[in-house]
């Protein structure tokens, strides 16, 4: 392939992972910013980069007209949306296409069908290649025609907001006696949320595990699966650690999900990498709950197991090359897990901006860090608060688990609070452990435990933050004048004494 101008229309980690792809393949990456973002890395790194607006993303990232000429600016020849901002809007792939630049994701018509909750269900449902949970076939306004369907549903029920997503506007009714008032409560609440009160029902999954399959499907027909993932762990629908394999599912159920996923790809003519979702319940049925088509955050655990690199597949699906690989040349091999590292207090979740004074991550056989940190960063307050993907393979699960621990620990991130100390209580929570654990994990059988440092513990953050923070160049706010740059951790302690 002759070299090629890409623009990741993106920031962050997500920005540099594509750019790293690009330049790899040859190709030339390019970059769009914001002014929040002119001293990002991804801007830095790039061969040319073009500002698109002001920090907040409505002003920037998600302005199309600005980024669709800032490509033409850049004489882009194709466009990688990464995930999040515009890379699920179908008018964006749209209008990509319109200005004769390549989009590096699926036609704009499956993405915008995936994209309606009850047209995604149908054209699953129409094709017969996935189980759907017993429910609604459209949304619902009539209350008395909703408490009879949701009789024969059988209870317990899920009342879901057609608009609504990511959790909002979702209603559990255990027993018919509260139908009536979640139904008429819900309705109200979705009106006024999303402008449109239509709900529908679902007979509730009990005990759920969210396993997601990553499909990939090239111009010519060939379609693949790079395997399932498990995101059960997560708080308030936010995904914090994600792994692969699932240890909760079977060689038989992997086979027959991983299957499915393959069909549905397939006769929904889709082409490039995407995600289908599934809730599993604890005799491992597993019904279609969406499809995101887009590359996700948690794709580096599955390239950890498969060995596939999924954003160079995805430029070269793009330009209508073939899948570099068949079904069979993968295997699952070994064990990844993912750490998502937010800025945020761990005991409060709220998102923490501010400077980074102080960076080091860890290295090594098996380790992978995704971030757009560096020390002197200034986190901008108008983005996600993940700051870094920490992710590990081991040979065995065992060896992963016992690797993230190892590597959360060396990890210094000073100036900032971070959800660090979270993972590590994760990893000795028995059921995470053990892996038999649910999407109800974190709230359920997990609670968060703050932890004062010991006076051991404080030397220890004191020399780490001073290790990461002193330079000749910096001239920010030195660690042990900030309050806020103790770091803390568990374990490390114990073997240095
Ligand atoms: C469900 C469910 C149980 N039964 N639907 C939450 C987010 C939205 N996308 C779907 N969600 C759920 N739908 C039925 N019929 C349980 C959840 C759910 C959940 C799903 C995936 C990951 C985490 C979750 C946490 C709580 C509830």
């Amino acid at each position: 392939m002759a070299p090629k101008r890409i623009l990741v229309a993106n920031r962050g980690e997500i920005a540099l992972r594509v750019h790293r792809a690009v330049r790899e393949m040859g190709h030339v990456p390019l970059a769009i910013y914001s002014k929040a973002d002119r001293l990002s890395q991804h801007v830095a790194k790039a061969d040319a980069a073009v500002c698109v607006g002001e920090g907040p993303s409505i002003h920037s990232y998600l302005n199309i007209d600005a980024v669709i000429s800032a490509a033409k600016q850049l004489k882009a020849d194709a466009i990688h949306p990464g995930y999040g901002f515009l890379s699920e809007k179908a008018e964006f792939a749209k209008a990509v296409e319109d200005a004769g630049i390549v989009f590096i994701g699926p036609p704009g018509k499956v993405i915008s069908t995936m994209g309606d909750k009850v047209a995604a269900r149908k054209t699953m449902a129409g094709i017969g290649g996935l189980p759907l949970v017993p429910g609604s076939k459209d949304g619902m306004t009539d209350e008395n025609e909703a408490f009879r369907l949701a009789k024969d549903i059988g209870y317990p029920i899920m009342i879901k907001a057609l608009a609504g997503g990511g959790g909002r506007g979702m209603r559990l009714v255990m027993e018919e006696g509260e139908f009536l008032s979640l139904f008429r409560r819900a309705t109200s609440e979705a009106a006024k949320a999303f402008g449109d009160g239509r709900l529908y029902l679902e007979r509730y999954v009990t005990s759920p595990h969210h396993i997601e399959v990553q499909v990939i499907a090239d111009q010519h027909g060939n379609v693949c699966h790079l395997f399932e993932r498990e995101c059960s762990v997560q708080r308030r629908h936010q995904k914090v650690i994600e792994e692969s394999p699932s240890p909760f599912v079977s060689e038989e159920t992997r086979a027959k999900i991983c299957e499915a996923a393959v069909k549905a790809t397939k006769e929904i003519g889709y082409v490039n990498a995407g995600t289908i979702e599934f809730l599993m319940d604890d005799k491992q049925n597993f019904y279609f709950m969406e499809m995101n088509t887009r590359l996700q955050v948690e794709h580096p655990v599955s390239e950890w197991v498969t060995g596939i690199d999924l954003v160079k597949e995805q430029i070269r699906i793009a330009f209508g090359e073939k899948l570099s690989f068949r079904q069979s040349d993968l295997r699952q091999r070994g064990h990844s897990i993912e750490f998502r590292v937010n800025a945020e207090d761990p005991e409060k979740f709220l998102p923490q901006a501010g400077r980074v004074t102080g960076v080091s991550f860890p290295g090594g056989l098996g380790v992978r860090v995704d971030s757009h940190l560096y020390r002197g960063y200034e986190i901008p307050v108008f983005y996600d608060s993940m700051i870094a993907k920490i992710s590990v393979w081991g040979a065995t699960r065992a060896e992963a688990i016992a690797r993230g621990k190892a590597v959360l620990q060396e990890t210094v991130l000073n100036g900032i609070k971070t959800n660090i100390p979270l993972h590590l209580q994760l990893l000795e929570n028995e059921k995470f452990v053990r892996g038999n654990y649910t999407t109800r994990l974190i709230g359920e059988d997990f609670h968060y435990q703050e932890r004062t440092p010991d006076a051991e513990e404080l030397k220890m953050a004191m020399i780490a933050a001073a290790v990461s923070a002193y330079g000749k160049e910096y001239k920010g706010k030195c660690p042990e004048e900030d309050e806020n740059s103790r770091w803390k951790s568990t374990g490390r302690m114990e073997a240095l004494r």
